[in-house]
């Protein structure tokens, strides 16, 4: 008889940076094996006494917490090119290529490829998904596809559903009425789009409405919130005052936030304060606003990034997304996390150490938080899901985009990844 199911010897297991006592973990890092029993992670120790029915030798490889994909597109995914490219490549053109294709939705196609992203990101690492859908669409296909999906998919990812209205809450007489409906069938949380409202005043109408919604109904928030280049876009502090007023700020998310690389620093930085009074969380998608904003300027050029640096420098809670893979928005994309890291390295000038650590957390611990997961981590007692990748750190991961060799799905191994070997054939090396 075995002592566990599983145990992963000697990996350099990559804890949260507060302790359960609140304090900061003096070592982020150390070097420890693993016992799961069932679905459970039972014993964390230096050297494991007992063993287990299978036992994986980690050989000081980075053992973390799966990555958390908190801000994705699914029932989009995997459509580019359907009707047409996005040639401009603006956020509006894609909102127009969408619209044309949104007629020829059915169930079967938004789950297939639903399904295959899903599986794309769990090879990856992925388990943890918060996917926006499309509620402006009269018959709700794609809701209801990815109401089914969350179900169908649950033993192997954990997916939050998001009611998003692409088109406006009150772009059309329909759509708030719609968006209700979508609020009665279970989505998990509440978006919004206030700076697509045809005013400024049904933006903030917006805004308060949704987040009346979301005590009412008890949901979490998450708003697509100034994703513009005008600096005149200024919804995220209405989302703070809601936040204050209310009270729920850890249980809101702004994302994308681009207007905020736009604004003036004097503003920006009492706005700053207001948001550390509401503790919202913030989401970047790197890939998509590097490439969605900026479209209108020459030279110099914006970024078209919100303040990834100075809000987890001001201790609010940051996470990352990828946004989009092959849709009408962006014709890329891998579902790695290890790319959307990367990005926000880039173009958020975040190269010190300290800093490309953040980026690491900001795709495993802080997507928990924005996620509001409970139990998440690798800690004894939580649900044993961890990856295992080929790099002896989270800089070194980051840097060589690691393959992550195991992923850990509830105590059973879900995927396996060799690395790539290459086979040198040039002039041979003294
Ligand atoms: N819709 C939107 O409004 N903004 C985005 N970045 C995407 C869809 C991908
Ligand atoms: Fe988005």
């Amino acid at each position: 008889m075995s002592d566990f199911d599983l145990v992963i010897r000697g990996g350099g297991l990559w804890l949260a940076p507060l302790g359960g006592d609140g304090y900061a973990n003096a070592d982020r890092s150390p070097v420890m094996d693993v016992g799961i029993r069932g679905d459970r992670l039972v014993a964390i120790a230096p050297q494991l006494p007992g063993t287990g029915r299978v036992e994986i030798d980690a050989g000081g490889k980075l053992v973390s917490p799966p990555f958390v994909e908190s801000h994705i597109h699914l029932d989009s995914a995997l459509t580019a090119g359907q009707p047409r490219v996005n040639e401009s490549g603006t956020l509006f053109e894609g909102i127009q290529i969408w619209a044309e294709r949104k007629p020829s939705l059915t169930v079967e196609d938004v789950e297939e490829r639903a399904i295959a992203t899903l599986k794309t990101q769990a090879q990856q690492g992925v388990l943890y998904v918060r996917s926006h859908v499309d509620v402006s669409e009269p018959n709700l296909t794609a809701l209801r596809a990815l109401l089914a999906v969350r179900e169908a998919v649950q033993d192997w990812i954990t997916l939050q559903i998001l009611a998003f209205p692409q088109d406006g809450l009150y772009g059309d007489p329909r759509n708030a009425e719609l968006y209700q409906e979508a609020i009665s069938l279970g989505v998990d949380v509440l978006g919004g789009i206030p700076h697509y409202e045809l005013t400024r005043e049904a933006g903030v109408q917006s805004v308060e409405q949704i987040f009346n919604w979301a005590v009412q109904k008890d949901r979490l928030i998450d708003l697509h919130c100034d994703e513009i280049d005008d600096p005149q876009s200024r919804f995220l502090e209405v989302m703070a005052a809601c936040a204050i007023r209310h009270d729920i700020g850890p249980r809101a998310t702004a994302s994308h936030t681009t207007a905020f690389g736009s604004y003036e620093n004097g503003y920006a930085n009492k706005l700053m304060g207001f948001l550390q009074r509401a503790k919202l969380n913030f989401i970047a998608n790197p890939l998509i606003n590097i490439t969605l904003q900026g479209r209108t300027d020459t030279y110099p050029k914006r970024r078209g990034i919100t303040r990834v640096k100075e809000l987890w420098q001001g201790g609010l809670n940051v996470s990352l997304g990828h946004d989009c893979i092959q849709d009408p928005w962006y014709s890329l994309g891998t579902g790695n996390m290890l790319d959307v890291a990367s990005m926000a390295i880039h173009c958020c000038h975040m190269t010190g150490q300290q800093e490309m650590v953040a980026c690491y957390d900001m795709i495993t611990y802080g997507g928990a938080q924005t996620l509001q997961l409970q139990n998440y981590g690798l800690a004894v007692g939580n649900p044993a899901d961890l990856i295992i990748l080929d790099a002896a750190d989270p800089i070194a991961a980051l840097r060589q985009r690691a393959t992550i060799t195991t992923v850990i799905r509830r105590g059973k191994i879900l995927a396996e990844t060799q690395p790539a070997v290459t086979a040198w054939h040039g002039i041979p090396i003294p």
